[in-house]
């Protein structure tokens, strides 16, 4: 960091859906929780000066610029948080580890392997001169994510058999939503793989404490082309005027894979945009050799738990409300039985970050465990072109 100081000056890259989120977490957060550094929203970097004007003032940013290399090399900013997409994050965030900022980078945390490895190294290094780094996987941060971890961790599972997850949204089943960039390879990386399937691949790999070892997948891209669109935004975009002619969709629409777990257990995942009717369908099922324990997005304050020890008479799933103030972030926000909701998950993410920055403790998950999930997204895709062959994933060196 650059001086003293009791505040942890923010500088955000990136204003859209991901931006909105981590705005919103960082105008909370110490609010919430009781923590030794308190997060400034210093300023807000965007490529369009007048709409990035717009969203400092609605997303409560104190200055805004366009320049993000200007925005590193500030010294009154100790943090910079990418929420660009994914071609850029690589550039930005080891610029930024250079410059001595702490970052904190959305997931997955790049496009290929290679940057991918590079961020991690660059991580690593800054590590040792006390700047840390965090990539945003938020859903690990849900109260009863962390609980379904703690309760595997703790054994009430016993040996885990299986893992069962699938991500699923529709929010481009119709042929006629414009080609975003989300859709596109150069600057997504890919599809629903790395934007959503990354997201199950941390979680089940978080929860279980297993690496995925090695996979079969098979992905495939619905409609190859789309309308080109006249203005895009996160997840929303105007169709163009119809003159302006279609593209091609670079990246899958789906991506389903069979996995080994180091510890023993077999999964399977599945990630797809054309699951009709589910907005945003993130469900886990972990059956272990004692019980089991499911989570589902939608009902996110809820985790079902099966204890197979108990006496035949009593067995059954039963329901716990995470809302208790000994569970997991818990007894920073309501009384019992108020829930929680999405953007929550982010602010227990800057919490996180914020105290491992004051306190010197491990970040997770590291760019190191970014990688991991990337080198998991990497054997997907060689499985896949390779007609669902057994990929190995190799483990990352810390
Ligand atoms: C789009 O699919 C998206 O916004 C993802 O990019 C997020 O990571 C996920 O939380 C919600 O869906």
């Amino acid at each position: 960091m650059s001086t003293q100081t009791t505040e942890l000056r923010i500088g955000m890259v990136g204003y859209a859906f991901m931006g909105t989120a981590h705005s919103q977490a960082w105008r909370t957060v110490n609010r919430v929780f009781d923590l030794s550094l308190r997060a400034r929203m210093a300023a807000i970097c965007g490529r369009d000066q007048v709409r990035v004007a717009e969203a400092a003032a609605q997303l409560g940013w104190q200055e805004h610029t366009s320049d993000w290399r200007a925005l590193i090399d500030r010294d009154d900013i100790d943090l910079i948080d990418v929420c660009t997409p994914g071609d850029s994050h690589a550039e930005i965030a080891i610029a930024a580890l250079a410059a001595g900022k702490h970052v904190l980078c959305e997931k997955p945390l790049a496009n290929t392997i290679d940057e991918a490895r590079a961020m991690a190294t660059a991580a690593a290094a800054a590590e040792a001169a006390g700047v840390r780094s965090m990539c945003g996987f938020n859903y690990r941060r849900v109260p009863a994510v962390t609980l379904m971890r703690r309760l595997i961790a703790d054994g009430r599972i016993g040996e885990i058999r299986h893992v069962r997850a699938v991500y699923l949204q529709d929010w481009i089943t119709d042929p006629q939503f414009p080609l975003v960039w989300r859709l596109q390879k150069d600057r997504a990386g890919s599809g629903a793989l790395g934007d959503i399937g990354a997201h199950i691949i941390d979680l089940t790999q978080f929860v279980t404490g297993q690496r995925i070892a090695g996979v079969s997948a098979l992905t495939e891209t619905f409609v190859k082309q789309r309308p080109l669109p006249a203005a895009s935004s996160g997840l929303s975009a105007a169709t163009g005027d119809g003159l302006s002619g279609t593209g091609a969709v670079t990246v899958d629409d789906a991506a389903l894979f069979l996995a080994r777990l180091d510890g023993g257990a077999i999964a399977t995942y599945e990630a797809t945009r054309f699951a009709t009717g589910r907005k945003n369908g993130l469900r886990v099922e972990i059956n272990g050799s004692q019980g089991s324990v499911v989570f589902d997005f939608e009902r996110m304050n809820e985790l079902e738990f099966y204890d197979a020890t108990r006496p035949s008479a009593e067995q059954g799933f039963a329901r716990i409300l995470v809302t208790e103030p000994d569970h997991p972030y818990m007894s920073g926000w309501w009384p019992p039985g108020h829930v929680i909701g999405y953007e929550h998950s982010f602010t227990h993410q800057a919490r996180d970050f914020i105290e491992a920055i004051a306190t010197g403790a491990d970040v997770a998950p590291s760019f190191a465990d970014a990688l991991q999930v990337q080198l998991v997204l990497d054997a997907v895709e060689r499985s896949a072109a390779l007609g669902s062959m057994w990929s190995e994933v190799e483990p990352v060196l810390t």
